[in-house]
Formats: C-alpha cells, sequence, structure tokens
C-alpha cells in the first residue's frame, strides 16, 4: 500500500484551519488537523514544500516509522510548526488506518475504557453576576464541568470574555490587539467569584478556572492557596511553563489542582513537571503535540506520576482534532476531562462529524475511522483570513503575557 497524494486545505468559516488530506493507491484517505493559531501559513508551508514529497510512496501502514522519519529526519526537532505538521500526518494516518480495519479508531487503540468523555465548558462573563448567571446556563446544558471566567473589576478587557457566550474566539485582529492586565486586581477579585458559584451551586459541579499565563510563581501560589475553600477541578496555566522549576514553587503552597500544557508540544515540556509530580492534568493535545503517536507517549509517561489528561480543546482546533482527541480520550486510562469550547455552526458545517454531545459527555461515533471529514467544496467558500491572537500589556506599558 502506498501514498499517493496529500494535499492541505485551508478554509475560514469564521476562523482559520488548517487540514492535511492524505490519499492512498486503495482509494481510502484520511484527514488531520494541522491549524496553529495566528501562525497557520507557517504550518501550511511546511507540509507543502518540506513533508508532503517525503511522504508519496511511503506506506501509510508504517505510522509510527513515518512518525520517526519526520521528528529526527528533519535535524531540526519539535517546537510548534513543526509538531503541528507531523500532528496532521500522524492523525490522517491514523485515520486511514482505522477505515481499512473498518473500526472506529477508539478500537485500534485499545477500546473502549469508559461510555463517554466528560467535557468542560467555557461560561463567562463581564462582571461577577453575569459570570454566575452563565454557569447557571451551563449547568442547565448538562454540563458537569465549568470553566469559570470573568471581566475583573477596573480592567478594560481579560483573556476568556467575550460578547457572543457560546463561541469565544480570542483571534480576532487584523493586527494583534492590545489588552492592559492588573495582576493586583485580579488577585483580589478571583476568589470573590468562586466564593459566589460554591453559594449559588454548591460543590457538585466540577468548576475550572484559566490563569492563562499571567502570573509568576508566587503569585500563582497564593491564587491557588486562597482558591483552596472553593475546591476547584483544577488552575489552568497559573505561570508560564518554560522553566518546568516554576511549578515547585506552587506545588508547595497550595492544594489546588494543577494543569498545564496546551502550548507543549513535546514529551520534553513536560518531562520535569511530570515526573515530579508537579502537576495533575496534563493539557497537551493530538494538533500541537505531535499527534496520537506522540500524545500516546506522553499519557502513558504521565501515568506512572499519577497526572490525568485534560486535553486543549479550544475553538482554535478543528473539528478533525476533537474527532481524533475523543477517540483518545475513550482509551486513554488516565483520562481527566477535556475541553469542549463548541464551533459555530458554519464551522460544524465544514468538518461533518459524528461525535455527539450527551449529559455533560462528548460521545464519538462508530464510523470507521476518527469520524470527521472535511466538505471540500464549502471550505472553499471561506478564504484564509489573517488573524492575530492579542498581545497583553502592564498598566505601565511592559509587555506582558497574553
Ligand atoms: C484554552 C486556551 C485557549 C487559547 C487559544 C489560543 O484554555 O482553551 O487558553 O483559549 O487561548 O487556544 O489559540
Ligand atoms: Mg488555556
Amino acid at each position: 500500500m502506498k501514498i499517493t497524494d496529500a494535499k492541505v486545505i485551508v478554509t475560514c468559516p469564521g476562523r482559520n484551519f488548517v487540514t492535511l488530506k492524505i490519499y492512498t493507491d486503495q482509494g481510502v484517505t484520511g484527514i488531520g488537523d494541522a491549524t496553529l493559531n495566528g501562525r497557520e501559513l507557517s504550518v501550511v508551508s511546511y507540509l507543502t514544500d518540506h513533508v508532503i514529497p517525503c511522504l508519496i510512496g511511503r506506506d501509510p501502514r508504517q505510522i509510527e516509522d513515518i512518525w520517526q522519519y519526520l521528528y529526527r529526519g528533519c535535524y531540526w526537532r519539535r517546537g510548534p510548526v513543526t509538531m503541528s505538521a507531523i500532528a496532521a500526518v500522524d492523525t490522517a494516518l491514523w485515520d486511514i488506518k482505522a477505515k481499512m480495519a473498518n473500526m472506529p479508531l477508539y478500537q485500534l487503540l485499545g477500546g473502549k475504557s469508559r461510555e463517554g468523555v466528560m467535557v468542560y465548558g467555557h461560561a463567562n462573563g463581564t462582571d461577577l453576576s453575569e459570570t454566575v448567571e452563565e454557569v447557571g446556563r451551563y449547568i442547565d446544558m448538562g454540563y458537569k464541568a465549568i470553566r469559570a471566567q470573568s471581566g475583573v473589576p477596573g480592567m478594560a478587557s481579560t483573556y476568556g470574555v467575550s460578547n457572543d457566550k457560546m463561541y469565544y474566539e480570542p483571534a480576532d485582529g487584523n493586527l494583534p490587539t492590545e489588552n492592559v492586565w492588573s495582576t493586583t486586581k485580579y488577585l483580589d477579585y478571583t476568589p470573590t467569584l468562586f466564593a459566589k458559584l460554591r453559594e449559588t451551586y454548591g460543590f457538585d459541579p466540577h468548576l475550572m478556572h484559566d490563569v492563562h499565563h499571567r502570573l509568576t510563581p508566587i503569585e500563582a501560589a497564593r491564587l491557588g492557596k486562597s482558591l483552596e475553600p472553593y475546591r476547584l477541578f483544577w488552575m489552568e496555566d497559573s505561570t508560564p511553563a518554560e522553566n518546568q522549576a516554576n511549578f515547585r514553587l506552587i506545588r508547595q503552597h497550595t492544594v489546588t489542582p494543577l494543569a498545564v500544557g496546551e502550548i507543549f508540544n513535546s514529551i520534553w515540556d513536560c518531562k520535569q513537571l511530570i515526573e515530579e509530580q508537579l502537576i495533575d492534568y496534563i493539557r497537551a493535545t493530538v494538533v500541537h503535540a505531535g499527534g496520537i503517536t506522540h500524545l500516546r507517549r506522553i499519557a502513558d509517561f504521565a501515568a506512572l506520576h499519577n497526572v490525568r489528561t485534560g486535553c486543549h480543546g479550544a475553538t482554535d482546533l478543528s473539528p478533525v482534532c476533537m474527532g481524533a482527541s475523543l477517540h483518545f480520550n475513550m482509551w486513554v486510562p488516565n483520562f481527566g476531562v477535556q475541553e469542549y469550547m463548541r464551533h459555530t455552526p458554519e464551522t460544524d458545517a465544514v468538518f461533518p462529524h459524528d461525535y455527539r454531545f450527551e449529559n455533560g459527555n462528548l460521545i464519538p461515533g462508530d464510523t470507521p475511522g476518527h469520524g470527521v471529514d472535511i466538505d471540500e467544496k464549502l471550505a472553499e467558500k471561506y478564504p484564509y483570513q489573517r488573524a492575530y491572537l492579542p498581545v497583553n500589556r502592564l498598566e505601565d506599558g511592559t509587555l506582558w503575557h497574553w
């Protein structure tokens, strides 16, 4: 069996998505997500100019060998562009293998470990009362786990708060928009939000919160400590993790569970975090962490150290990534939760899929493969539009983490 061709499809049904499609001499095709928000075209070029020529003629069944060939073989290992490109190839090849076997992908990975994949939704509001109300709306929709983000008094904007309550899109500018950040205002306010949420809804719903990399380790430690009475499911990305030892300080001071890893692209980004048990949830996902092949390696390593999965699932990860991730989640023994930021109906129409939301879970269908397709005719109607993620400045103008 041989790979005969591959192409990259770029489409923007409201936001940009990059999809790789691989063709074989047996007529079976597979697709993989290659979207890297705000830097999409770099992956398009990486795939088209450098990866696709190396794929033609290879046996698509040799997924591991192709992964190693692209990872070791390029010499310049790791990095988000390389690993998103490898992920797209890997996902498409698993899709092909599962179609050839006439099985849903989770069967090939080892079969179902659970009946459904618990997901968390994104409740957000411009102020405390709107956020509390929004969390209630998610509870009514059946979510068992909800992330709460809120506007902070005295700050014009922050991460995670949107006008459209169902569809949050942070990549909102033809050039990066600029936000202003105050750690003091945020740290004073956030515990009051979670106090109110617990007072209103009790302790049944799992609650999480995304700090989006904005605190120093000692500030993150303080926030974790002040949130302890509200028993969060997790506090996410509380400080940047390039220096993995940052998390030692947070860990020393708080029992609030810690999640990190949506921007990681390899097992090396989380080796120390996992080995030293500095985190509770690893958020690496299919598209940015080298596909199913590499994510499985990370998850197995994490399992040895009591770390569970919590895959990234924002809207900039396409339904193709979500489909693949759900099959992975159905199998992975150390599953924690899956993020689920809903895609718009325009996006869902471009990517027909068989997963469904039921009682707080997403459930993949039994279509052979990962169960997600792309409507190429429809995709063509939405040409690429440059869009950037915002940048963040402190009140004195210093550039900060967004
Ligand atoms: C999350 C994330 C996202 C990112 C986005 C960037 O927890 O879902 O923080 O919202 O900001 O994926 O492209
Ligand atoms: Mg996040």
